[in-house]
């Protein structure tokens, strides 16, 4: 057996939020005309909000439904894309974003933790669908011909994100943890570099602004994205 194969491969975990894909053309959620200008954020991303009025709901889903199928993955993306298949490199890609931007610009196994936008679930029977059209009230479940009960496939305030067992086992044992792109404004992501400077590894956040989470970071680098990433993955 070759040298090489007792190496291991040094273990990176990489959380990425709505800046990564600002540069594609996807609005972020808290800049200026930012995606809750115009919304309150209880209106559209709660499932209070969803129960009060499910179509204005849908309404603001369908309209970013329609936008991410328009735009294209950007030197970020692309950069995280070739960190994933390089070899000496054990990659898990967290993303807080419900875009398609990631697995279109060639990752694999991205773990949605906020959930995706290009997918519905019924709240009656769980089914979970691929979705690429709009939503609305009129629409029937595929699998228990339910009308009215197909929502966004995504995590409101006040619901679990997916995949946490998962996300802390991948962060306790990492070499290095890097957030970029996200304001550590939300929680539990913006827990993670706490969990991860609780198990010793060093943490890097590539943002373009301070974040609400900066402070925490052993290295922050500021900058977009698109330039930021490749940079930091040759
Ligand atoms: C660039 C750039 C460029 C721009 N290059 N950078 C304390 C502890 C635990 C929970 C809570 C708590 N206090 C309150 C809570 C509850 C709540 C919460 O966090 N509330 C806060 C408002 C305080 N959290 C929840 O309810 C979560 N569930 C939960 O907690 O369950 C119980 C639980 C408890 C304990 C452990 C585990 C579980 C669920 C949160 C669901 C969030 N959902 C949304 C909507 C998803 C669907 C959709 O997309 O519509 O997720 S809200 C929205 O915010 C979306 C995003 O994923 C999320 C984060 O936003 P993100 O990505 O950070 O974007 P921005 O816009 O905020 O920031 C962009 C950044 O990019 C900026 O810093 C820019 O500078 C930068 N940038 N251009 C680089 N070109």
């Amino acid at each position: 057996m070759p040298a090489a194969a007792f190496l291991s491969r040094m273990k990176i975990v990489v959380l990425t939020g709505a800046g990564i894909s600002a540069e594609s053309g996807v609005p972020t959620f808290r800049g200026s005309d930012g995606l809750w200008e115009g919304h309150r954020v209880e209106d559209v991303a709660s499932p209070e909000g969803f129960a009060r009025d499910s179509q204005l709901v849908h309404e603001f889903y369908n309209g970013r439904r329609r936008k991410v199928q328009e735009v294209e993955p950007n030197a970020a993306h692309h950069a995280l894309a070739k960190l994933g298949r390089a070899r000496g490199v054990d990659l898990t890609l967290v993303t807080q974003n419900i875009d398609d931007l990631h697995e279109r610009a060639g990752s694999h196994e991205v773990l949605h933790m906020h959930g995706e936008l290009l997918k519905a679930r019924c709240k009656e029977c769980g089914v979970v669908v691929p979705c690429r059209e709009d939503l609305s009230r009129a629409s029937i479940c595929p699998a228990c011909r339910g009308i009215d009960c197909m929502r966004p496939h995504v995590v409101w305030f006040g619901e679990m994100p997916f995949g946490l067992d998962e996300i802390s086992a991948a962060i306790s044992s990492a070499d290095q943890f890097v957030a970029i792109g996200t304001s550590g404004r939300v929680y539990p992501a913006a827990s993670f570099v706490t969990w991860a400077r609780h198990s010793g590894v060093p943490t890097l956040e590539l943002n373009l602004e301070e974040s609400a989470a900066s402070g925490v970071f052993h290295e922050s680098r500021r900058g977009r994205a698109g330039e930021l990433v490749p940079a930091w993955v040759e």
